[in-house]
């Protein structure tokens, strides 16, 4: 792989969960020395250090279930204009999360950068959940389901900063999914997200989803955003995430996805969310995660191509 310079942007966004822990996720990646790692790679490392959230006034909305609004709005705010920064260069920006919703503001900044560009932004969504609540709907009111729905451009939002470019529903594909919510699934049939659950990857394999989609990216001189949540991965070699759900992606699926994307050149920026280190066990999850971004940035068992079949 061509080496880059890696941006690391530290979100430490715990406002959009239930359970507090998510706070200490940048720290956590940094001491599974996700720096050297990458350096070991060949890359260079840009740490730009943890992100403030902007103060925002207190903000209500009419759905009761929905905590933490103004402070979620605050990060997203901030984590935009960032995430934009970062990718203004030939950097490729890693957001260290943080929970998801941290993604209310980094993939609506790095669409605004490709926007600039003329290129059509895809996401790929690495995660057991789709996201995919409006503020209307959101059932338990943990902002971090809800980001895919927001940067899809979805009515509901009026309380969140108005999105100055949004990503193209089409242009999202979501893998892991084995939990959502009754407002989701409607939402996701009509606004033709390419979902696939884990009953498809049992079915299919991991690969022939993900081959198809970078396909579609790569005619469409696309770029692309990948956004792994720990919770994508199976809880028993991922246990440090507030929202377990049985059946995840194996440790070799996870790392086959991360090796196709390297292969593919296509991948323009990453989230890493989710980790909260205290629920890890002994820095498992952590150092998996660190694992499988080593893989994204082109670590390899064999350092000659394999005959593929
Ligand atoms: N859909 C559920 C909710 O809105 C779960 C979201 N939790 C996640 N998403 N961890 O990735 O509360
Ligand atoms: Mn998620
Ligand atoms: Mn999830
Ligand atoms: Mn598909």
């Amino acid at each position: 792989m061509t080496p880059k310079t890696c941006t690391l942007v530290g979100a430490p966004v715990q406002s959009g969960a239930s359970q507090p822990g998510c706070i200490m996720g940048p720290d956590a990646f940094r001491t599974a020395r996700l720096e050297d790692t990458l350096v070991s790679l060949g890359h260079k490392v840009d740490d730009r250090g943890n992100v403030r959230p902007e103060t925002v006034d207190a903000t209500k909305h009419s759905n009761p279930a929905i905590h933490d609004l103004s402070e979620t709005i605050g990060w997203a705010t901030a984590l935009e204009q960032a995430a934009f920064d970062a990718a203004a260069s030939d950097a490729m920006p890693i957001f260290l999360g943080g929970d998801h919703s941290l993604s209310i503001g980094t993939v609506p900044g790095v669409a605004r950068h490709w926007a600039e560009k003329d290129r059509p932004l895809f996401a790929l969504w690495l995660d057991a959940h789709p996201d995919f609540h409006t503020l209307e709907t959101t059932g338990s009111g943990n902002l971090h389901g809800t980001p895919v729905a927001y940067f899809c451009g979805l009515g509901g939002f009026d309380a969140y900063p108005p999105l100055r470019a949004k990503v193209d529903p089409a242009n999202v594909c979501m893998l892991g999914i084995r939990s959502v919510d009754p407002a989701e699934n409607a939402a996701l049939a009509a606004a033709r997200v390419d979902v696939h659950d884990m009953r498809a990857i049992d079915e299919h394999g991991i690969a022939a989803p993900l081959r198809a989609f970078l396909d579609r990216v790569r005619a469409a001189n696309g770029a692309l955003h990948v956004s792994l949540d720990v919770d994508f991965l199976d809880p028993a070699i991922a246990p440090a995430v507030g929202t377990t759900v049985p059946g995840g992606a194996t440790f070799r699926e996870a790392h086959l996805v991360m090796e196709m994307l390297c292969d593919s050149g296509l991948v323009t920026s990453l989230d890493l969310v989710e980790l909260n280190p205290f629920l890890d066990e002994r820095g498992r999850t952590a150092s998996l995660m660190v694992d499988l971004c080593a893989s994204l940035m082109g670590r390899k068992v064999l350092d000659r191509p394999t005959r593929r079949f």
